[in-house]
């Protein structure tokens, strides 16, 4: 049957449409990208591309729900004098995140100025639903992230953050790369590099890359694609609750750890209770003892850990507390391109032909690149089926390259 529309009815219907085809619009024109450049300024800049802010700071003062921050090429400090080089009060929502993009991958330096600031980038209450991607964050005298406001929904994609809190201080507060604390979460860290992060050789053990602490709530943390280079100060990871509560949905997958601390076990440290906690598909190389260390079994619930590889005889120190272990390879090289080159920053954790960790793992739905955004799966041993590589690297084939066929040397633990 047909309809047949008054007047006035047709009136609203048409309008209806016209604003339901307006509105997407309405939203891309209101979500502004804004520029901030060394040559910029602050007070007679607009945050153009062609006439710039000179800070970050100015920008995070300025951004409302859907833009992007862009960071041109250059050194970036404190300059308030707060211990503050971006300090994030504004949030995004659900359907329009916030975007903090450093213009070229490190390009951006968040400089703490011979480590004289406290923090790189750090959100305040309501600075929720915001991606920091692509900075150079560095020299900070305390910590480079700092998500501890009940923040929620921050994505730290493809940052390099280091040589952080390197004071030689016996103070029991931890010096770290990235802390997630009290009542945050869904927070996702992916495709980062961390290396030189806390004290040197004091073996205070307080500083770490990732500490993941404060009062639970839920958690919701993935922590994905990394590379983590250690220091003698910590863990690269440590997940501990200072109230006793219980952490829920850890996901720490496709990661590469590299160096020991000589005075303590292990690379991610489980220091708390915890359900629903997964370690998959990572690389643990030259850990001390074992990749993973498991303080207590008390409160530890749903825990899978598999598919990882280490040169270590074991994977974690104990495996009495009725975790799900499958599939983790021990004593087996990863064989990884140059990982002990003395300077970090020519250090390479990429996969050599004959590694072990190439094309064995079949499925995952965290992960479609790789740390160099090189797309995952790859078929990278030539059976011309694609599988996903252990760690942050995806091999790819190249032409000077022939991968050998059906060879495999594994020690795998079931
Ligand atoms: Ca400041
Ligand atoms: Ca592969
Ligand atoms: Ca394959």
């Amino acid at each position: 049957m047909a309809k047949y529309y008054t007047l006035k009815t047709l009136k609203n219907v048409l309008l209806t449409n016209v604003f339901l085809f307006l509105f997407p619009m309405i939203s891309i024109l209101n979500a502004a990208s804004y520029y901030v450049s060394p040559f910029g300024n602050d007070s007679t800049g607009n945050g153009s591309e062609s006439n710039p802010w000179s800070t970050p700071q100015k920008a995070a003062d300025n951004v409302t729900a859907g833009d992007t921050v862009i960071v041109k090429p250059g050194t970036y400090y404190d300059t308030n004098g707060d211990g503050k080089i971006v300090e994030i009060s504004r949030g995004g929502t659900l359907d329009k995140w916030i975007t903090f993009k450093s213009d070229t991958k490190s390009g951006a330096i968040i400089d703490g100025k011979d480590r004289t600031t406290m923090f790189g980038f750090l959100f305040l209450k309501g600075a929720n639903f915001i991606r920091i991607e692509g900075f150079n964050i560095k020299d900070l005298k305390d910590t480079g992230i700092v998500v501890n406001n009940e923040n929620h929904d921050i994505y730290v994609y493809n940052n390099v953050i280091h040589h952080i809190g390197q004071l030689q201080t016996d103070i029991k507060g931890g010096q770290n790369g990235l802390y997630s604390g009290s009542n945050t979460y869904n927070i996702t860290i992916d495709s980062n590099y961390f290396y030189e992060i806390g004290r040197n050789g004091t073996s205070t053990n307080h500083d770490h890359g990732i500490y993941i602490s404060g009062n639970p709530a839920a958690r919701l943390v993935i922590i994905k694609n990394n590379i983590f280079r250690n220091r003698d100060s910590g863990w690269p990871i440590h997940i501990y609750s200072a109230t006793g509560g219980k952490f829920s949905q850890i996901t720490i997958a496709f990661n590469t750890f590299y160096e020991e601390n000589s005075t303590r076990i292990g690379q991610v440290l489980l220091a708390t209770p915890i359900d629903n906690l997964l370690i998959e598909n990572n690389i643990f190389f030259k850990p001390k003892g074992a990749g993973i260390r498991n303080s207590t079994c008390s409160g530890k619930t749903n825990i899978t850990i598999r598919n990882n590889i280490t040169d270590m005889a074991k994977i974690i120190d104990s495996e009495s507390c009725n975790f799900k272990y499958s599939n983790n390879i021990t004593n087996t090289n990863p064989l990884l391109v140059s990982p002990n080159n003395p300077n970090p920053e020519e250090a390479d954790y990429s996969l050599t032909v004959n590694s072990p960790a190439i094309d064995m793992v079949a499925a995952s739905d965290l992960v479609f690149y790789d740390y160099e955004k090189n797309s995952r799966p790859s078929d990278g041993n030539g059976d011309n089926i694609k599988a996903f590589d252990i760690g942050a690297y995806e091999y790819i084939e190249t032409s000077n390259t022939t991968a050998p066929k059906n060879f495999r040397v594994n020690n795998i633990n079931h």
